[in-house]
């Protein structure tokens, strides 16, 4: 419980023995309950993640989206908390991350990775897909979006009932910020973080995955 909110993570994860280790060995103890979402690994994921007391879901049809979307029915926690299982994001973050929504008007913060801390911890590809895609966004939604890929998000489990959430890829990471951001019953706000290389094999295809990406964002700002 953190500050009489009982407090669930959910970590989607391909592939990710080194990372969700590394994730589950400094979860901190006003963590409820962790839920990891097995999307079919090949690997000891989710043997690891049991043994370290999480509580795993498979989800056999592979799909960032699809992993979340499972994983998001099953939880209990008045707020959840997202994150990679490759141990990217900082999961020492959590309390202040958890201070800055409980303090804040909006129901959903997303931690962004810029401005960069560690110029080492994003590929230059990425970097500027990630650019490219945050200011289509910015555009399409008159906001201010740093980090439209994001993958840590903090936020209120009632927000959910409120949202279409339809993207089985990796555009979910935009789709979830959209549904909150253009929803003044939730709302949105963006806190910088510090963002460490992964772990482990990289499961994103940066072309393909970042075509799709923009391609989502026009499909849900013009409907198609
Ligand atoms: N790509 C992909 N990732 C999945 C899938 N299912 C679960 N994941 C997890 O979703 C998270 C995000 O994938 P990452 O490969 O870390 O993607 P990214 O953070 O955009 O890129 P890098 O970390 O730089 O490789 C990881 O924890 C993956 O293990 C899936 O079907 N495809
Ligand atoms: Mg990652």
């Amino acid at each position: 419980m953190y500050r009489d909110c009982k407090i669930t993570v959910v970590i989607p994860c391909l592939n990710e023995q080194e990372g969700i280790q590394h994730i589950l060995a400094r979860m901190p103890e006003f963590v409820d309950e962790v839920i990891v979402v097995d999307n079919d690994s090949t690997d000891e994921t989710p043997k690891i993640a049991e043994q370290m007391g999480a509580r795993v879901i498979q989800e056999r049809v592979r799909g960032y989206g699809r992993a979340y979307k499972t994983g998001l029915l099953h939880t209990q926690g008045d707020i959840i908390v997202t994150l990679d299982g490759d141990h990217s994001y900082p999961v020492d973050a959590l309390s202040y991350l958890l201070e800055a929504l409980l303090n804040s008007k909006v129901g959903f913060v997303s931690a962004s990775r810029f401005p960069i801390q560690n110029p080492e911890s994003m590929a230059f590809k990425n970097l500027v897909g990630n650019k490219i895609l945050s200011w289509v966004m910015s555009l399409l939604y008159f906001c201010w979006i740093r980090d439209s890929q994001s993958g840590m998000w903090i936020f209120y489990k009632d927000a959910l009932k409120k949202m279409d959430l339809r993207s089985d890829g990796m555009a979910f990471s935009e789709e979830i910020k959209i549904e909150a951001l253009r929803n003044p019953e939730i709302g949105l706000k963006e806190i910088p973080i510090n963002f460490s290389n992964r772990a482990g094999e990289k499961k994103l295809k940066p072309w393909t995955d970042g075509w799709n990406n923009l391609i989502f964002l026009f499909r849900k700002r013009f409907g198609g």
